[in-house]
């Protein structure tokens, strides 16, 4: 049988965030934010390390891109840092930090590379979390503001964006779990959170269409394909609670405009959360996007479990799988699993893979070049599972790798390398990995 052929215009490109790479944090008039305040908290990041220089991309993006371009990839999946824009996260606009923004994406267009621009990759400006953050309600309205302020800057020239990326690791991992700025461990606020920001993501789509720009907007949601431990009852219930945890809490109102009823009635019941305005689920439902960005590293495996409080699951680590630097399982047929479930419960969206990619111990050197063999197996199989998915209907358009370059990988410091291309943290250099190279053959060969 004849294997089938990506579309002609479907998207390889690569995928990066503006705290993992910049760097320069006290330039161009650049106000603090919170990752910058938690890196600096002893205790929080692997080693002390922080954002503070990263990979220097702020002034060696010439190079990054110059990267790209030989590489071949089509496209370029990038973050704004509100803290450049808005110092103090409202008030008047900072010149510079828009300055670098338009000269990034001049230079992107330049080298034939098509920005997609994320909003919030999790950098919140710190003066906005000293007055609450997330869990103030004016957070919400002094994120609209600054969408729009991006959108008219860069908006004759962007034309994809992604509002949030990943809201479940703000909301949860940043409020619930206190492993993420800022830090915090209260469950009700988190889910209060989680509201703010899907109130927030539905006011930037309404900033946006009510700009009069063209363009396509998503948001990026990390998803996972969710499997019972067994076919026992009280399995496929947790299974479904994972589910409605972890994916139909942010994929509900972005999708179907409601939250499901089941997760609202437990955190109703347990958390006396989240406080609903009125107009906010109208507003929630009025924001239609046109694509959805999903985030896809590994499966969840889940058995019932009544030791983790009203949360009744528990996560099952399967026996004699592979598994990468981050101890995730490499499982591409979740991916094809994933893409098939969101085409079939969600009415069949336009979707893209705004992030898939690996950390590995990158160990192996000859004649020069990292022999990162098993990431480039972890591509191919996914890139496979990608084109599967395409030959059966389902609206992929695109596919953007994480990451272009080894970065700040949060609660790992520099210690996880998810790059193809490698960074020396001394000298800055980068250089090419084997996957990179394979890469640049693979969009050849597929006509990409
Ligand atoms: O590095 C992160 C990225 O910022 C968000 N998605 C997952 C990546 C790997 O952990």
């Amino acid at each position: 049988m004849e294997r089938s052929v990506f579309p002609k215009d479907f998207i390889i490109g690569t995928s990066t965030a503006s705290y993992q790479i910049e760097g320069a944090v006290l330039e161009g008039g650049r106000g603090a934010s919170i990752w910058d305040v938690f890196s600096h908290t002893p205790g929080m990041i692997h080693n002390g390390d922080t954002g503070d220089i990263a990979c220097d991309h702020y002034h060696r993006y010439p190079e990054d891109i110059a990267l790209m371009k030989e590489l071949g990839v089509r496209g370029y999946r990038m973050s704004v840092a509100w803290p450049r824009i808005f110092p103090k996260g409202s008030g008047r606009s900072n010149m510079p930090g828009l300055d670098f923004y338009n000269r990034l994406v001049d230079a992107l267009l330049e080298a034939g590379i098509e920005p997609m621009v994320t909003l919030y990759h999790w950098d919140l400006p710190q003066a906005l979390q000293e007055k609450g953050g997330w869990g103030n309600r004016d957070t919400v309205l002094y994120f609209a503001d600054y969408a729009d302020t991006v959108f008219r800057s860069l908006g004759d020239r962007v034309k994809k964006w992604n509002t949030l990326n990943e809201p479940i690791c703000t909301a949860f991992t940043g409020h619930w779990f206190g492993r993420h700025a800022p830090g915090i461990k209260d469950a009700s606020l988190a889910v209060q959170v989680s509201h703010h920001l899907m109130l927030a993501h539905a006011m930037a789509v309404e900033a946006f269409r009510q700009s009069g720009l063209d363009g396509r907007l998503g948001i990026a949601l990390n998803l996972y394909p969710i499997y019972p431990a067994s076919q026992l009852p009280e399995d496929k219930k947790a299974a479904w609670f994972a589910d409605g945890f972890y994916n139909r809490w942010f994929l509900d109102p972005v999708m179907k405009g409601a939250y499901p009823e089941d997760m609202l009635s437990v955190y109703r019941e347990n958390l006396n959360a989240p406080v609903i305005r009125d107009g906010d689920m109208e507003k929630i439902a009025g924001s239609h996007v046109d694509f959805l960005g999903i985030n896809y590293y590994f499966r969840k495996i889940v058995k019932s479990s009544e030791s983790n409080d009203f949360l009744p699951m528990e996560e099952v680590r399967p026996e004699g799988a592979e598994f990468t630097e981050m101890g995730w399982e490499v499982y591409p047929q979740g991916l094809l699993d994933l893409l098939r479930r969101v085409h079939r419960d969600y009415d069949g969206p336009c979707m893209m893979i705004t992030e898939n990619g690996a950390a590995f111990k990158d160990n192996i050197i000859r004649d020069g070049i990292i022999q990162d063999d098993d990431r480039v197996s972890y591509l191919e199989r996914h890139l496979e599972k990608a084109r599967e998915a395409i030959s059966e209907g389902i609206k992929l358009e695109g596919y953007y790798i994480w990451s272009l370059i080894d970065n700040f990988e949060w609660g790992h410091g520099y210690s996880k390398r998810f790059g193809l291309f490698h960074v020396d943290y001394n000298t800055l250099e980068r250089s090419w990995k084997k996957s990179a190279r394979w890469l640049k053959r693979y969009i050849e060969e597929n006509n990409l």
